[in-house]
C-alpha cells in the first residue's frame, strides 16, 4: 500500500528562527526518517512575496539559504521531495480555481491577515490570498497531514472547508488534510512572551545561525516574570515557561523532568542551561549551514530536481480538477 503524503512549507521571507525550527522544521526531518510518509517539502516563495523584499538579489538570497537551512536540519532529497512551489505553476492555477469557492469574509477573519494587516501600511492582496494558496500548495498533492505550528490552524481549516465545498460540488476531487502539531507548536517572542516569535520581527527572535554568543546574550535579557522559581505555568509565567518549551524542544526532555533539573536553581542559573542547550543543538546545524552556503550550484540543483518532479504530480492533478470544473475540454 502506498504511505500517506504529507506536504508543507516554510516561506524564504528571512532567517529561520527556532520558532520555525521546533514548531516545523525539525519535525519535518523526524517525519521524513520516520519512513511512514510519502514527504513534500516546499520553499513558499510566492507566498513570501506578500512582503517584497528590498531586490531580487536579496530574494534569490533567502531562497538559496532557506534551501541550506533545509538540508543542514536533515531534510534529504533521496528521501524528500524538496522544491520551490513558484517553479509548479499548477499552483498558481488552483488558487484561482478556489478562489470562486472561498468566501470572502472568512479570508477577511484570518487572524494573520488581521494581525499583519493591522501593523500599519495598506495590506496588499496577496496578504488576503494567502490562505487559498496555501489551501493549493496541500490539496494539489493529495496530502493527507500537514505538519505546521499551530498558527496555520485556521489557514488548514480553511483548506478543509474548501476541499468539502469543491468534492460537495464537483465529485470528490480532493482529499481533506489533517494538521500534525509538536510538543512546541507555538515558541512565543523572547521579548514579550505572550506573542509569537516572528520572522518579521526580527528583535523578538532567536535564530538558527546565531553564533552561541548571541544566543546566551539573547537568552539571558529574555523576558521573564517576576518571582524565582522555574515552573510552567503560560498565564503566570509566560517567559519561564516559553524558556521550558525550548529547553524541552533541543533536549527532548519532558517539562516534568526540566523542572526537577532545575530545582534550587534562579532564573540566571536556568537561562544558562537553555543557553548552553541550545547552543548544542544547533552546532552542527550550523557547521553543515555554512558548508551548504559555499556550494550554490548544489542548491539550485536540489531545487531544481525536486521541482521537476513534484510538478509532474501536480500537473497530473490540476488536469484532474480543470475535468471535474468542466474547463478541459
Ligand atoms: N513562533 C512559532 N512557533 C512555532 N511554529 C512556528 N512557525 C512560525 N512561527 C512559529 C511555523 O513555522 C512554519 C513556517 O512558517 P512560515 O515561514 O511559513 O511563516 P510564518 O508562520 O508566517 O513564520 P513567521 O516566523 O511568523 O514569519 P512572519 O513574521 O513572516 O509571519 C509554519 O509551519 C509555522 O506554523
Amino acid at each position: 500500500m502506498s504511505k500517506p503524503i504529507l506536504v508543507s512549507g516554510i516561506q524564504p521571507s528571512g532567517r529561520l528562527h527556532i520558532g520555525n525550527y521546533l514548531g516545523a522544521l525539525k519535525n519535518f526531518v523526524d517525519l521524513q526518517n520516520s519512513g511512514k510518509y510519502s514527504c513534500y517539502f516546499f520553499l513558499a516563495d510566492l507566498h513570501s512575496l506578500t512582503e517584497y523584499p528590498a531586490n531580487a538579489g536579496e530574494q534569490k538570497k533567502r531562497i538559496l539559504e532557506l534551501t541550506a537551512d533545509f538540508l543542514a536540519a536533515g531534510l534529504d532529497p533521496k528521501k524528500s521531495l524538496i522544491y520551490q512551489h513558484s517553479q509548479i505553476p499548477a499552483h498558481a492555477e488552483l488558487t484561482w480555481i478556489l478562489s470562486s469557492i472561498a468566501p470572502e469574509g472568512d479570508l477577511r477573519r484570518m487572524t494573520q491577515y488581521k494581525d499583519k494587516s493591522a501593523r500599519g501600511e495598506e495590506a496588499n492582496a496577496g496578504l488576503l490570498f494567502y490562505p487559498i494558496l496555501m489551501a493549493a500548495d496541500i490539496l494539489i498533492y493529495d496530502a493527507k497531514f500537514v505538519p505546521v505550528g499551530n498558527d496555520q490552524d485556521q489557514h488548514l481549516e480553511l483548506t478543509r472547508t474548501l476541499a468539502r465545498k469543491f468534492n460537495s460540488k464537483f465529485g470528490k476531487t480532493f482529499v481533506e488534510p489533517q494538521g500534525l502539531h509538536t510538543a512546541t507548536p507555538r515558541v512565543m517572542s523572547l521579548k514579550d512572551p505572550t506573542k509569537k516569535m516572528s520572522k518579521s520581527q526580527p528583535e523578538t527572535c532567536l535564530f538558527l545561525d546565531d553564533s552561541p554568543a548571541e544566543i546566551e546574550k539573547k537568552i539571558k535579557s529574555a523576558t521573564t516574570d517576576s518571582g524565582s522559581a522555574v515552573r510552567y505555568d503560560q498565564k503566570e509565567k509566560p517567559g519561564i515557561s516559553n524558556l521550558l518549551d525550548i529547553y524541552c524542544g533541543v533536549t527532548g526532555k519532558t517539562v516534568p523532568q526540566a523542572i526537577k533539573e532545575s530545582k534550587g536553581k534562579n532564573y540566571g542559573a536556568f537561562k544558562q542551561a537553555v543557553a548552553a542547550a541550545v547552543v548544542k543543538h544547533l552546532a552542527p546545524f550550523r557547521t553543515r549551514k555554512r558548508e551548504l552556503m559555499t556550494h550554490n550550484a548544489k542548491l539550485k540543483m536540489v531545487l531544481a530536481a525536486g521541482s521537476a518532479r513534484a510538478a509532474k504530480v501536480a500537473n497530473v492533478k490540476i488536469a484532474e480538477v480543470k475535468r471535474a470544473i468542466g474547463i478541459a475540454l
